[in-house]
């Protein structure tokens, strides 16, 4: 899953992607690299990051959305927990809803449903403004755990079937680096749910803190060790920036785990 974020202040690429050409080029490029879904944001949810309105959150995707639709061949979702972006976005194009608010925010879940659209449901302790402080857990993997068996009913509930549905604990979201190591490191017990898990860990601050308070800018390299250590942990979806350099590990790491001598 290839990240454009069509906003003015998300902070790995915050601006850079703004206007619709410059997104559309991105999206085509991360295409062309390998990309199997191009994940489309107009919401930074950085830590601290102020919120925007529908209106704006709209103006930012939808165009993109509607101009890449006969451009790619490869599902776009769209990364959002307003419902209205969540019903316009498919409406133009988009086939799965990617939400960090797991389908909390009021009418998401009966959107998600009417939509029949694949969904992401990810982890979030508090919510983007609050979360970095102090996030705690008594056990994390078990506590999020318990948190996807409730989202999963709230869901079957709702009429949103097993089969369409995929986790994702959330990286970075209301985590420390020891919240955010565990994670990663017991990624697979996510798969007792039996659907698909994606792993979120692109440029994330983790990977600044693992390699001693390093820049946003100089994090790639860091990023595409942790997204092979997801995979090699059961993740089945990354969710990534650098579309190119982590497919060339994929490939590598691929090809000489099935080689047989
Ligand atoms: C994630 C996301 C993530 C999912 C963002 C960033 C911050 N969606 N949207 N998982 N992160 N599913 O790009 O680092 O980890 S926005």
């Amino acid at each position: 899953m290839g990240v454009l974020n069509v906003t003015p202040d998300s902070f790995s690429d915050g601006g850079k992607f703004f206007d619709s050409a410059s997104a559309i080029e991105q999206a085509l490029s991360m295409v062309n690299n390998g990309a199997g879904i191009i994940d489309i944001g107009g919401e930074s949810t950085r830590p601290g990051a102020s919120a925007v309105s529908v209106s704006d959150e709209l103006n930012r995707v939808i165009p993109v959305i509607e101009a890449l639709k006969g451009e790619i061949d490869v599902p776009i979702s769209i990364d959002t927990s307003k419902p209205e972006v969540m019903e316009q976005a498919v409406a133009s194009g988009a086939s799965i809803i990617n939400d960090v608010n797991a389908l909390r925010a009021k009418g998401a879940i009966e959107m998600a449903a009417k939509l029949k659209v694949d969904v992401c449901l990810m982890h979030m302790q508090g919510n983007p403004r609050t979360m970095q402080n102090n996030p705690s857990y008594v056990d994390v993997v078990e506590d999020i755990k318990r948190f996807f068996k409730e989202r999963i009913k709230e869901c079957e509930r709702a009429g949103i079937e097993l089969s369409s549905i995929t986790l994702d604990p959330g990286f970075g979201f209301g985590k420390n680096l020891g919240h955010n190591v565990a994670l990663l490191k017991n990624l697979s017990e996510f798969h007792e749910f039996g659907v698909s898990i994606l792993a979120g860990l692109s440029r994330k601050s983790m990977i600044g803190a693992l390699l001693g308070d390093r820049d946003v800018d100089s994090r790639m390299i860091g990023s595409v060790t942790a997204a092979l250590i997801a995979v090699e942990n059961g993740a089945d979806i990354i969710r990534v920036h650098d579309v190119a350099e982590t497919n060339d590990a994929l490939k590598v790491w691929q090809q000489i785990k099935n080689f047989r001598e």
